[in-house]
């Protein structure tokens, strides 16, 4: 490839003329400006960094002719959720040397660390390194973490299962060494071998983001209908275990192009364990080929499906697999489970699922809190540690007499149980949103407590307080915590307005559907009082809020 159309995106130049992701990155970390821009910005993010800088501060600095306060935020990939107690640690230090002290879990069971300078990039890409981390490709255009279901990776999981986001991971990730020359081990040594890529990469590689779940076939805790692919294990009566594999999924809408759109994933084929790995490959090779490059907002693989029709898109992926695909088995999805609280694992140990607001890991400000009661159970007990989609964290592997050890740090810390947790409380997400995410028209996770006890206190005066409501919060209407499949998705829309979206479900089969634009988070209770009264009076019995806003207010 010599050049590229000249209808493609800018972006699409910066990665072709990257020498495969390297650019001019390395004299761009080492100079002395506060940021990063231009190719390099875009490049960045394959290592798994953006360049942001804190909005907070934004307009003070600009008014007072001040440059802006660059930090920058980096995703560590972590395929599955699943860390052990070496690698919390590890992060937990770098949280506190080269961050804001704090630890971000993500709704793909990833790490954030926010608040990051230039000259901690390198040390941190080191130690992440020393840790077998990465930050690599934890965005950019490439397969991003792999999701998968904390029940698939405990004991008593299949072998073949608990390996899959890791064996996912380690195929699917490009195979340029770009990261570990700039970041990790310095300049590129002469006798490094020549680089290469992928072939379902090649030097441009995917359109846009392309997400995989594995989700548990009794409980959707991974939207496993919101991603680009889904792996679903199932049994075939002829062919044995494999997947049901669904496709063509995605969240993200754009207020400035109408011909943007959430769409639930359909299902594609069953694959066996065998043949898994050349079925990514060819939905890969499907969405390097077809997907829009002209357009960012509208490069994303749901479009392909959406434009072509799905049996289309089918056929596509069918001619690159190179045989014909078998027909998927239905679809039955179930609620999801929140993992959370105490719970018996098959080979006897124990687990403890605890909530983590808007997946903040932090310490209050004397100095206790989450944070330091989990490095104190990393240091002294030797346990994994599992983050879900749902932002939590989970203690996995504890040793039935280490339950009270466990219990007393917790206890020690101010750590809250599952039990004292309210329920709105307990299943609501919210994105990172202001002061660090460029794209956020609106407050999300620092508002989410005042918003949960707002919507709580309105069903506890509707005797409502012991029902389940799934609310979900982000500052834009990209969707990092999914609202487009919550019960109650509030999505930022101006500085003080937010769209409510409602008749999503805990199955994470349904998009949620526009009920009121612009309301203020002030006037929410107001807004859902009339519906959570006739879900009162009219549900049936265990009927929850989404179904029951689907069956009666918008059949
Ligand atoms: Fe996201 C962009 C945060 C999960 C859809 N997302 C961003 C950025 C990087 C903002 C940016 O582009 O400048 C946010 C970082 C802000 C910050 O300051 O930290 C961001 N997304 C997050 C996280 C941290 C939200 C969270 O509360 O945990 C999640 C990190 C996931 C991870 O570990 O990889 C996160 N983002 C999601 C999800 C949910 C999921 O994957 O299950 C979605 C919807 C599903 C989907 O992809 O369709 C999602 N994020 C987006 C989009 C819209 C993409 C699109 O199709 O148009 C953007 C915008 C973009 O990519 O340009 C975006
Ligand atoms: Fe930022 Fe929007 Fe994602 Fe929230 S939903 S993190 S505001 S991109």
């Amino acid at each position: 490839m010599t050049g590229i159309d000249a209808s493609y995106t800018v972006e699409e130049e910066f990665k072709r003329s990257s020498d495969f992701l390297r650019g001019d990155l390395s004299s761009d970390i080492a100079n002395d400006e506060p940021s990063i821009a231009g190719a390099s910005e875009h490049l960045l993010k394959f290592h798994g960094i953006y360049a942001q800088d804190n909005r907070d501060v934004r307009r003070e600095r600009s008014l007072a002719g001040e440059s802006l306060e660059y930090i920058f935020m980096v995703r560590v990939a972590i395929p599955g959720g699943k860390l052990a107690t070496d690698q919390w640690l590890a992060l937990d230090k770098i949280a506190e040397d080269l961050a804001d002290g704090t630890i971000r879990l993500t709704t793909r069971q990833a790490v954030q660390f926010h608040g990051v300078l230039k000259g901690g990039l390198r040390p941190m890409a080191s130690e992440l390194d020393a840790h077998l981390m990465t930050s690599f490709g934890a965005c950019g255009d490439v397969v991003r973490n792999t999701v998968m279901c904390p029940d698939l990776l405990t004991p008593g999981a299949s072998d073949r299962l608990v390996v899959m986001a890791d064996h996912i991971a380690r195929t699917f990730k490009p195979a340029t060494r770009a990261h570990w020359e700039i970041f990790v081990n310095g300049e590129k040594g002469a006798s490094s071998e020549p680089d290469s890529e992928h072939s379902f990469y090649g030097e441009t590689y995917l359109p846009r983001k392309f997400k995989i779940a594995i989700a548990n076939p009794r409980e959707n805790c991974v939207d496993v209908l919101a991603q680009d692919m889904g792996l679903i294990p199932a049994t075939h009566e002829e062919f044995g275990e494999g997947f049901n594999v669904v496709v063509a999924g995605g969240l993200g809408r754009s207020y400035a192009q109408p011909d943007t759109f959430a769409r639930l994933a359909d299902p594609l084929t069953f694959v066996t364990y065998a043949e898994v790995d050349d079925l990514i490959r060819a939905v890969l090779a499907t969405y390097r080929d077809l997907g829009d490059r002209t357009n960012r907002r509208r490069a994303r693989m749901k479009y392909i499906a959406a434009d072509a029709g799905f049996e289309g898109f089918r056929h596509e992926i069918e001619e690159r697999y190179g045989q014909k695909l078998r027909e998927p088995f239905a679809l039955e999805l179930a609620d999801a489970d929140d993992h959370l609280g105490w719970r018996d694992l098959s080979d006897g140990s124990l687990q403890l699922g605890i909530r983590v607001g808007a997946g903040r890991v932090c310490d209050g400000p004397e100095g206790r809190g989450l944070r330091s009661a989990l490095r104190e159970i990393a240091q002294t007990l030797h346990v994994n540690f599992l983050i879900t989609a749902q932002q939590d964290i989970l203690i996995s592997s504890i040793s039935p007499d280490e339950r009270d050890v466990v219990e007393r740090i917790l206890a020690v810390h101010d750590v809250r149980g599952v039990e004292q947790l309210g329920n709105v409380e307990r299943s609501a997400l919210a994105c990172p949103a202001l002061p660090t995410c460029s794209q956020a028209l609106a407050e999300a996770e620092r508002r989410l407590p005042n918003v949960v006890s707002l919507v709580q206190d309105e069903l506890d005066a509707n005797g409502l307080g012991k029902r389940r409501l799934q609310l979900r919060m982000t500052g834009c209407p990209n969707g990092c915590a999914r609202p487009a499949v919550a019960e109650v998705g509030i999505v930022g829309r101006t500085k003080n307005t937010y769209d409510v979206f409602l008749g999503g479900g805990l199955r994470g089969d349904r998009l949620a559907s526009l009920y009121q634009e612009k309301v203020k988070l002030d006037d929410l209770p107001e807004v859902l009082r009339p519906l959570l009264e006739r879900w009162k009076n009219e549900g049936l019995e265990e009927e929850s809020f989404g179904d029951f806003y689907v069956r009666v207010v918008a059949p």
